[in-house]
C-alpha cells in the first residue's frame, strides 16, 4: 500500500480524499494556489505545498510544480480528484514515467474515452447500445447530410473532442445539416483544437443515468447501480439521485451487466462512470464514459455502504476487489444537492466571503464540504460551496429529510442556490419522480415554480 499521497486538487474532494487516506494509514500531501493557503485541505494534511498562483492554469493544472511536490515530499502517488488533471492521459503517463502511481485509469484508457468518437467506436465494439449514428469522424458536410437523412430528424452533431454538453449541434431538417456541420465544426476546432464530429439520433426527452464501475488491475470488474442525474442546467448538475424512479431492478441489472462485460472486455480498470440517456420507452444508450471519481459520488456509497475514494485508492496501489457483485446490495434511498454559492435565480456565480455560517446535520445527513465561517469563496475556482447529501429508507422519506437539512444550513454574506433546491425538492414533477432533463427549464419557466423559487428566498435569512 502507499505510504504517501498528493492530492492535485482543492475544496471538498480534497478534503473527502485526505479523509479516505487517514483512515487507511496513508500520508497526504496537499497542494495548493497562495489564494488557497488557508484552506481546509491545507490544515488537515500532514504536508503542503504551495503550487504557484490562483489562476488554475498557473497552479492546480500547472503539471512541472505538481510534480516536483510530489518529488521533494517523496509521494508514491498522486490522487487528481475531479475535473483539474483528473483526466488528463498527459499528465497521467509522466506521472507514471516518474515512478509515482496515478490513482485512476492507465493513460490509453484515459486518452481513449478521453476523444468522444474513439470512445463511441470503443463502446459499440464492446457490446453497448448505441443511437443508430456515424462509425467514426464525419468527413464531409455531405455525408452528414447524406447520413442525417438515412437516419431520420432530428439528429445532433458533437464534436470529438468536446463531451459534457460543450460542441453540441441539434439539426431539424435536411437543409441546414450542410451548415450545421460546418459552422459546429469550426467552433470545435476553435475551441478544443479539433474539428472532428460525430452524429447521432436525437432523443428528445432522455434521462441522464449513469452506471458506476469498479474494476481492479486483475480483471475484475463489477458495477454499484445507477445515479440519476436528469436535474441539471446547461450541462451543470444539481441534484443527484440513487436509485433512478425510472430504472427497475431488473432494467439496473441489465444496465449493470452489459456495462460490467463492456469494461472486463476493454479492460479497464480503475473507478468508472458510463453515462447513457434512457429514453421515454426505457431503452438506454451510451452517451460518454468518465473515467474519474465523480461530484456525486456520495450518493452511490449512501445506498450501498461502500466507501469509493478508499476502494480507488487502494485499487490503484494494485490490491484486487474485496467485493463480488453479489455483495453489492442497495438499500433504501439517497439525494444530493450541490450547494452553489450563485445566485438563486440567475445562476450567476457569488464569490465572497461567508460570515455567518451552520451546517446540518443529524441522522441521515452528510455534508461534505471545505467551507466554514469567513471562509472566502473565491472566484477563482468553481462555485460548489457543498455537498448536502442525505440518505433514507426510501425516496419520500430523503426528500423530507433534504428539505429539513436545507432548512437548516445557514450560510451568510453570500447568496446560494438553496432556494432554488427547495423549490426543485417540492416541484410535483420531481416528487413524483417522473422527471428528465428538461426538469429545470420547466420549473424556471412554471407559475408554481417560480412562486416556490421566490417564497424560498424570502423565507431565507
Ligand atoms: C444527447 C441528447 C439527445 N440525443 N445525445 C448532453 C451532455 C452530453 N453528455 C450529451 N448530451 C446530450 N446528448 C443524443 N443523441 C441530449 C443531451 C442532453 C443532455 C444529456 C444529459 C443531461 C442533460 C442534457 C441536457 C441537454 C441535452
Amino acid at each position: 500500500m502507499f505510504k504517501k499521497i498528493l492530492i492535485a486538487n482543492r475544496g471538498e474532494i480534497a478534503l473527502r480524499i485526505i479523509r479516505a487516506a487517514r483512515e487507511l494509514g496513508i500520508r497526504t500531501v496537499a497542494v495548493h494556489s497562495t489564494a488557497d493557503a488557508n484552506a481546509l485541505h491545507v490544515r488537515f494534511a500532514d504536508e503542503a505545498v504551495c503550487i504557484g498562483p490562483p489562476p488554475s492554469k498557473e497552479s492546480y493544472l500547472n503539471i512541472p510544480a505538481i510534480l516536483s511536490a510530489a518529488e521533494i515530499t517523496r509521494a508514491d502517488a498522486i490522487h487528481p480528484g475531479y475535473g483539474f488533471l483528473s483526466e488528463n492521459a498527459g499528465f497521467a503517463e509522466v506521472c507514471e514515467n516518474c515512478k509515482i502511481r496515478f490513482i485512476g485509469p492507465r493513460p490509453d484508457m484515459l486518452r481513449l474515452m478521453g476523444n468522444k468518437v474513439s470512445a463511441r467506436v470503443a463502446a459499440k465494439e464492446a457490446g453497448l447500445p448505441l443511437l443508430p449514428g456515424s462509425e467514426g469522424v464525419l468527413k464531409s458536410p455531405a455525408e452528414a447530410r447524406a447520413l442525417a437523412e438515412s437516419i431520420g430528424f432530428p439528429v445532433i452533431l458533437k464534436a470529438a473532442a468536446g463531451g459534457g454538453g460543450r460542441g453540441m449541434k441539434i439539426v431539424r431538417e435536411k437543409s441546414v445539416v450542410a451548415a450545421a456541420f460546418a459552422t459546429a465544426s469550426a467552433e470545435a476546432a476553435n475551441a478544443f483544437g479539433n474539428g472532428d464530429m460525430y452524429l447521432e439520433r436525437y432523443v428528445e426527452k432522455p434521462r441522464h443515468i449513469e452506471i458506476q464501475i469498479v474494476a481492479d488491475e486483475h480483471g475484475h470488474v463489477i458495477h454499484l447501480g445507477e445515479r440519476e442525474c436528469s436535474v441539471q442546467r446547461r450541462h451543470q448538475k444539481l441534484i443527484e439521485e440513487s436509485p433512478s424512479s425510472a430504472v427497475s431492478a431488473a432494467l439496473r441489472r441489465r444496465m449493470g451487466e452489459v456495462s460490467v462485460r463492456a469494461m472486463e472486455r476493454i479492460r479497464y480498470n480503475n473507478l468508472g462512470t458510463i453515462e447513457y440517456l434512457l429514453d421515454e420507452r426505457g431503452d438506454f444508450y451510451f452517451m460518454e464514459m468518465n473515467t474519474r471519481v465523480q461530484v456525486e459520488h456520495p450518493v452511490t456509497e449512501m445506498v450501498t455502504g461502500i466507501d469509493l475514494v478508499s476502494m480507488q485508492i487502494r485499487l490503484a496501489a494494485g490490491e484486487p476487489l474485496t467485493v463480488a457483485q453479489s455483495d453489492v446490495l442497495w438499500r433504501g434511498a439517497s439525494i444530493e444537492c450541490r450547494v452553489n454559492a450563485e445566485d438563486p435565480v440567475t445562476f450567476a456565480p457569488w464569490p465572497g466571503r461567508i460570515t455567518g455560517y451552520s451546517v446540518p446535520g443529524g441522522y441521515g445527513v452528510r455534508v461534505d464540504s471545505a467551507a466554514y465561517e469567513n471562509y472566502s469563496v473565491l472566484p477563482y475556482y468553481d462555485s460548489l460551496l457543498a455537498k448536502l447529501v442525505v440518505y433514507a429508507d426510501d425516496r419520500q422519506t430523503a426528500i423530507a429529510r433534504m428539505q429539513r437539512a436545507l432548512g437548516e444550513y445557514v450560510v451568510e454574506g453570500i447568496r446560494t442556490n438553496i432556494p432554488f433546491h427547495r423549490a426543485a425538492l417540492a416541484d410535483e414533477a420531481f416528487v413524483s419522480g417522473a422527471y428528465d432533463t428538461r426538469f429545470v427549464e420547466r420549473l424556471l419557466a412554471s407559475e408554481s415554480g417560480t412562486r416556490r423559487l421566490r417564497r424560498a428566498i424570502e423565507e431565507t435569512p
